[in-house]
């Protein structure tokens, strides 16, 4: 992200979508970990509100999802005078690289996209040209900010190396316009998985409600879901191939209190599942007590959020424009 062609830190750059609040999930996967890069990196942050667009939303609940998500990454620690943060469709370049981007795609590259095919299939009743297209959006929005480093989870490993193919591509075309990204899928970014069907990964859009946490949700209601959790009909704590809603659980104790597994094993040894899932509840309640406490705050001031998002897309519109300028006059659009 070079802004006064110094440049010193790696760029890392990611996006969540508004669709919905955030799970334990995406915590644990994703944001927990964007607010601890903030200090070794240069990092851009951004609410996707444009790919949300590709499945149908009600145009109230999405606004409204927009400034939560944007409320959300603040409460979850990303600093807007350390990082670069924003809305999506604040800035117009992320739309018009994607076009200029669709052309240097091909047809079957995005066919192969397992994104594609499960969405697809999950809504058969609006296959839409955005849905097909999404990748080359993400593409554009790595690639207007030079980023070094895209953190993701291993789901989106796929629409990364498609970042990279159509930015080769291009380079290799006109010469050297994009930065080649690398994907940063951190070990500790573990796979949470859903507390009602532990083989599935813990998901914000899933109709069961027991099925996962958000990050807002009360303590009462955070252990609940715990004590519900699908397990075994085992007794004891232990981390085992088979043992999918144990494992769950043991991974998220041991990631949010620093413990190992084996710690995790010795210190409920002997006591039964049902303590197990109380301790587990508690500790997630505990971490995310200050999310929700800083959310109320942030929400809360809308004057603030206006100017912390107004101001973030004046920066990203400033960056991304240089790349795009750069894009176009190679293509051969007309100079204004
Ligand atoms: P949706 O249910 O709407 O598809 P999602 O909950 O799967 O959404 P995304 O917005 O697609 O979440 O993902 C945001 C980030 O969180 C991505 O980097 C993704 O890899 C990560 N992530 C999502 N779910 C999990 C999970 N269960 N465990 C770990 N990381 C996750
Ligand atoms: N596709 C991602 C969200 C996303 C993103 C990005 C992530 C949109 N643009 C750019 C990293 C970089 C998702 O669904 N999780």
């Amino acid at each position: 992200m070079e802004e006064s062609g110094k440049k010193e830190k790696q760029t890392i750059l990611s996006g969540i979508q508004p669709t919905g609040v955030f799970t334990l999930g995406n915590y644990i996967g994703a944001i927990r970990n964007w607010g601890k890069m903030q200090e070794e990196y240069d990092c851009a942050y951004f609410v996707a509100d444009l790919h949300s667009l590709t499945v149908r939303q009600d145009p109230a609940a999405l606004r409204k999802q927009s400034l939560d998500a944007f409320a959300l990454l603040l409460s979850c620690g990303i600093d807007p005078e350390k990082s670069l943060i924003f809305i999506q469709s604040h800035v117009p370049a992320h739309a018009e690289l994607s076009w200029i981007l669709s052309c240097y795609t091909q047809f079957g590259e995005l066919s192969r996209m397992t994104q594609f095919k499960d969405k697809s299939a999950k809504h058969a009743d609006n296959v839409n040209a955005g849905l097909f297209t999404y990748p080359a959006l993400m593409a554009a929005d790595i690639l207007l900010y030079q980023a070094d480093l895209v953190p993701v989870g291993a789901d989106q490993k796929q629409h990364l190396e498609f970042t990279r193919d159509v930015a080769t591509r291009f380079n290799n075309l006109y010469g050297g316009a994009f930065k080649i990204p690398e994907p940063y899928i951190s070990q500790t970014g573990a796979k949470i998985m859903s507390l009602q069907e532990p083989t599935k990964k813990m998901s914000k859009s899933d109709e069961n409600k027991n099925a996962f946490i958000t990050i807002l949700d009360e303590p009462n209601v955070i252990i609940n879901k715990f004590k519900r959790a699908v397990t075994d009909s085992e007794k004891e704590v232990c981390f085992r191939e088979g043992k999918d809603g144990i494992n769950n659980l043991i991974t998220i104790y041991s990631i949010l209190t620093g413990k190992t597994v084996a710690q995790v094993e010795q210190e409920f040894a002997g006591k039964g599942y049902g303590d197990f899932k109380l301790a587990v509840g508690e500790v997630v309640a505990d971490k995310l007590a200050p999310v929700r406490e800083n959310f109320k705050r942030y929400s809360a001031d809308r004057a603030y959020l206006e100017q912390v998002y107004r101001a973030g897309a004046d920066r990203a519109a400033a960056i991304s424009a240089r790349t795009l300028a750069k894009v176009k006059k190679k293509v051969g659009l007309a100079a204004r």
